[in-house]
């Protein structure tokens, strides 16, 4: 059969597959349209996969945890994960298609984020696996022949991965990498909106031979799907990325049966940029902190603090950049701007383009529905990236995620107040520190009440360190070993010697 995203096994006659013990199949609930959100039209579809087969791919999962997968020794285990790396590359181009059609992102953004990142998260999970060092502690014992401590890593069971929609590839792959290093099987729920690449990774699975069982796809809503999959008993732990809102009822969910969740949320994130920034750098670095992936994306700076004496400056370049992004055709190499996620995430955006305007900001630029497009474009979800100032600290457009392509910018007088105004909020995901004295970095980011701070750059992401947000934006760290605590449980074996 041929092996191209949208005519291969995951995908059939336009139909995106759930995939089961090994197999790719419809579900068994109603067909569901998959929109193009660059155009508008409907490419192709997917059945909602049933609790009963959500079930089904759980009891797959757990006899994959009885079976040769259980026992396979590290190396040959580590192996299968190299070569899924090693395979999502030479279909590189496949995966490339299917996620720039589910989601309408650039080719150029995806080409250098999305699809490297989704091959890369299995090879830096099979490495740090690799690197583990064991625990092992001797004791003195009364009768003076003592005892050995030491610690058994051991895989949790099954773990079901939820993910979003905004970087869909990178983000399952984030958690399945490390997930099936250590030994676990998992369930995946992706975004209904983008299953395409999720499904093809069973291709791949299947490809290296990887036993059945231990990658399953579920497609489907996440009330109905998604609920189901984390209300099953054989669910071990529970790893997410995704809003706020959703997150907590994944989390009361979790508490039943007691299992262990990661939550990847929500962000309302600052930049602060001193006076003695490096102005271009500062500005490029803002720039696609704002707009990249129009804005959808979790680590994005949506509040952008500017010290007074470049304040206007600031705002001025950055104006001319949002100016200057060219939306188009996500194939188009020119296109440095692609639409939002659906007609209902537009609809979201654009009621917070409206409250600006109701909260009495000034719209610097942008404010409305994008026009212009190339014909072929004309039916998708564009907007005009935005850029405003004005509003109070207390608006809703300063305290709401809005996961759109558009900032507000604030000026501040001294770094205690630029500090305050960029802590006062419920998230704690990310801050982006632009200045050239290293001693006020190092204090700005330390007062910070945020997951990841990036002074003078911003996204770049090395997947050895912690990952993951304070307050209201998530619990628990991925990364690196982080990474190896929530997805093994550790035993204690005390031999008396
Ligand atoms: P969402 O919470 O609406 O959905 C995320 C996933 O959860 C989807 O697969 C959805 O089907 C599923 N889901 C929804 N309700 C569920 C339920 N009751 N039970 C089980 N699953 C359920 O989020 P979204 O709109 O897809 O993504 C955007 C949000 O994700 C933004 O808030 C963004 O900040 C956040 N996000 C966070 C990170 C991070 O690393 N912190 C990364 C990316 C996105
Ligand atoms: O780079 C990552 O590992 C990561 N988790 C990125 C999250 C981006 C949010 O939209």
């Amino acid at each position: 059969m041929k092996k191209t995203a949208l005519g291969g096994q995951a995908v059939t006659a336009g139909e995106v597959k759930s995939f089961i013990n090994g197999a790719f199949v419809s579900g068994a609930g109603p067909s569901v349209p998959l929109i193009a959100p660059h155009t508008g039209q409907s490419y192709g579809s997917y059945r909602v996969a049933t609790a009963g087969q959500v079930d089904e791919a759980v009891k797959a999962a757990r006899a994959a945890m009885r079976g040769p997968w259980r026992t396979m020794p590290m190396q040959e285990r580590l192996a299968l994960l190299y070569a899924v790396a090693e395979r999502i590359e030479q279909r590189f181009d496949e995966f490339l298609e299917a996620e720039c059609q589910d989601t309408g992102k650039p080719h150029s953004l995806a080409r250098k984020i999305d699809i490297p990142r989704g091959a890369a998260n299995f090879r830096i999970f099979a490495d740090t696996v690799k690197n583990v060092p064991d625990e092992a502690w001797h004791m003195e014992t009364p009768d003076g022949r003592g005892a050995l401590n030491y610690t058994v890593r051991k895989p949790k069971g099954v773990i079901a991965v939820i993910g979003p929609w905004n970087l869909p590839l990178l983000l399952m792959t984030w958690k399945v990498g490390p997930a099936l290093a250590c030994g676990n099987a998992v369930v995946v729920k992706p975004s209904e909106e983008t299953p395409t690449t999720t499904a093809l990774l069973g291709e791949v699975m299947n490809e290296v031979g990887m036993p059945e069982g231990v990658y399953n796809v579920v497609l489907g809503p996440g009330g109905d799907t998604g609920a189901a999959l984390v209300a099953n008993p054989g669910i071990d732990a529970i790893t997410f990325t995704g809003s706020t809102a959703t997150g907590q009822r994944i989390m009361a969910a979790a508490a039943v049966g007691v299992r262990d969740v990661s939550l990847e949320l929500g962000g309302k994130n600052p930049g602060i940029v001193f006076a003695d920034a490096d102005m271009n750098a500062a500005i490029e670095g803002t720039m696609r902190s704002v707009f990249a992936n129009c804005g959808q994306v979790c680590l994005g700076t949506e509040r952008v603090y500017v010290e007074r004496p470049v304040f206007e400056e600031f705002v001025d370049r950055l104006k001319a950049g949002a100016e200057a992004l060219v939306m188009g055709d996500p194939k188009d190499s020119c296109t440095t701007l692609g639409p939002l996620i659906s007609a209902a995430h537009r609809e979201k955006v654009l009621s917070y383009y409206k409250l600006a305007r109701q909260e009495g900001a000034t719209v610097v630029t942008g404010g409305g529905i994008a026009e212009g497009l190339p014909e072929a474009c004309a039916g998708g979800f564009w907007v005009r990236p935005t850029i405003w100032t004005g509003l109070s600290e207390d608006s809703r457009v300063q305290r709401e995620e809005i996961f759109g392509p558009c900032c507000h910018v604030t000026p501040f007088d001294d770094e205690d107040e630029a500090v305050h105004m960029a802590n006062d909020t419920p998230y704690g995901l990310a801050a982006a520190v632009w200045t050239t004295d290293a001693s006020r970095a190092n204090r700005v980011a330390a007062a910070l009440d945020v997951g990841i701070c990036w002074v003078n750059s911003w996204f770049l992401r090395d997947l050895r360190t912690p990952f993951g947000g304070a307050r209201q934006s998530g619990i628990g760290r991925e990364g690196g070993h982080y990474s190896l605590e929530f997805y093994t449980e550790l035993e204690n074996v005390c031999l008396k010697l």
